[in-house]
C-alpha cells in the first residue's frame, strides 16, 4: 500500500530534481502549518479575510436569500475556522438546513462542528472527513445543495486545474444546485504584496515550514538559515507566487529515498501560486460546465468577491 509518507517522499524526489524545483503547497498543512495559517488569516496585511468577512457579515442575509430552499444542504469544502461561515449561516432556518463541513483532517471536522453548534444552537451539523468529490457524490439526495467554497481557496490551483476542479463539482452537483465561490480580486501590487511577505515574518515561517516538514519526516538536513521565503506579484497576470531561495551553494540530503539535491546561491523552488481574478477570468474556469454566474458580492473596497454560480 502507498502510504502518504510514500507520496510526499515522491513528491519531494520529483519536484527537487526538476530543472525548475518545485514542491506543492498541498503540504504546506501539517499540524504547525495550521497554526501559521490561521496566524496569517489574522494579520491586517492578509486582507482577504476581512473582505470576504465584511461580504458575509452585512450582505449575507441577501446572499442566505438567494441560496435558501425548504430543505437545504450547505456543504463547506474545507472546513476553516467558522468565523466568516456563521455569518451566513445564521441567516438559514434552522429546522430545515444541515451544515456539512468536509475536510480530510477529522480534527478539523471535531472543531468545526462543536463550534458551529455553539454558536447556532440548534443548527443541524453532520461534519463528513474525506475526500470532497468521493464525499459529494455519497451525498447526492432529492435536497437542494449549495457547496461552499471560500477564501480563495481556488487561487491555489493553476486555470488548468481549477478548471478541472470546477468540471468535477460541475459533475456531482444537480440541478439548481448553487455554488457559493470566495475569490481574491486583482488589484495593485502594493496592496496584494504584504499579505503574502508580511512584516512579522508569518508567511515566511509557513512557506519555510515546508523544508522542517521534510526534515521531520522524511530524514532530510536543510538548515532552515540557509535558506529564505521570496514572494513575488506579477499585476498584469495577477498571481502572487512563493519561493523559497537558497542563500548559498548547497547540497541537501533525505534519508527517506536516500537522495540529494544541490542548490546553487540564488536558485528558487516554486511553492505556492495565489491566483487572483477577474470576471473574464472566472468565466473562462467555468466555461464548458453548466454553472451559471449569477450574483456578485464584493467588500466595500471591492479586493474580494463571492460568487453564487447556479447549475442549469
Ligand atoms: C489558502 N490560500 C487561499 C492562501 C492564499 O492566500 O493563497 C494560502 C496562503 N499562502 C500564503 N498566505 C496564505
Amino acid at each position: 500500500m502507498i502510504t502518504e509518507k510514500t507520496l510526499f517522499a515522491q513528491h519531494v524526489e520529483k519536484g527537487l530534481s526538476a530543472s525548475s524545483k518545485f514542491l506543492s503547497s498541498m503540504y504546506f498543512y501539517d499540524k504547525k502549518g495550521e497554526g501559521l495559517f490561521r496566524q496569517i488569516m489574522n494579520l491586517d496585511e492578509y486582507y482577504l479575510t476581512n473582505c470576504e468577512l465584511e461580504i458575509l457579515m452585512f450582505q449575507g442575509h441577501e446572499i442566505a436569500h438567494l441560496l435558501s430552499d425548504e430543505h437545504l444542504e450547505i456543504i463547506e469544502l474545507g472546513a476553516g475556522d467558522g468565523i466568516k461561515t456563521k455569518e451566513l449561516l445564521r441567516h438559514f432556518p434552522k429546522d430545515s438546513t444541515v451544515y456539512r463541513p468536509i475536510d480530510i483532517s477529522e480534527q478539523a471536522i471535531i472543531d468545526i462542528s462543536k463550534k458551529m453548534s455553539d454558536w447556532i444552537p440548534n443548527l443541524k451539523v453532520e461534519g463528513i472527513c474525506g475526500d470532497y468529490f468521493k464525499m459529494l457524490d455519497n451525498l447526492k439526495s432529492n435536497n437542494k445543495k449549495v457547496i461552499l467554497f471560500l477564501g480563495s481557496n481556488l487561487g491555489n490551483m493553476n486555470d488548468e486545474q481549477a478548471k478541472g476542479f470546477i468540471q468535477q463539482l460541475n459533475l456531482v452537483m444537480q440541478k439548481g444546485d448553487q455554488l457559493l465561490l470566495g475569490l481574491d480580486l486583482i488589484k495593485p501590487k502594493n496592496i496584494v504584496l504584504p499579505a503574502y511577505n508580511d512584516s512579522k515574518g508569518i508567511t515566511s515561517e509557513f512557506n519555510l515550514n515546508l523544508l522542517d516538514r521534510i526534515n521531520k519526516e522524511l530524514g532530510g538536513d536543510f538548515d532552515r538559515t540557509q535558506f529564505e521565503h521570496v514572494a513575488i506579484y506579477n499585476e498584469n497576470e495577477g498571481i502572487a507566487k512563493s519561493y523559497i531561495k537558497s542563500k548559498i551553494d548547497q547540497t541537501v540530503s533525505i534519508l527517506e529515498n536516500d537522495t540529494s539535491f544541490h542548490f546553487k546561491k540564488g536558485e528558487l523552488i516554486h511553492t505556492e501560486i495565489s491566483r487572483k481574478y477577474d470576471l473574464d477570468i472566472i468565466r473562462n474556469i467555468i466555461d464548458n460546465t453548466s454553472l451559471h454566474l449569477d450574483h456578485q458580492f464584493t467588500d466595500h473596497k471591492q479586493y474580494f468577491t463571492n460568487l453564487i454560480l447556479t447549475k442549469h
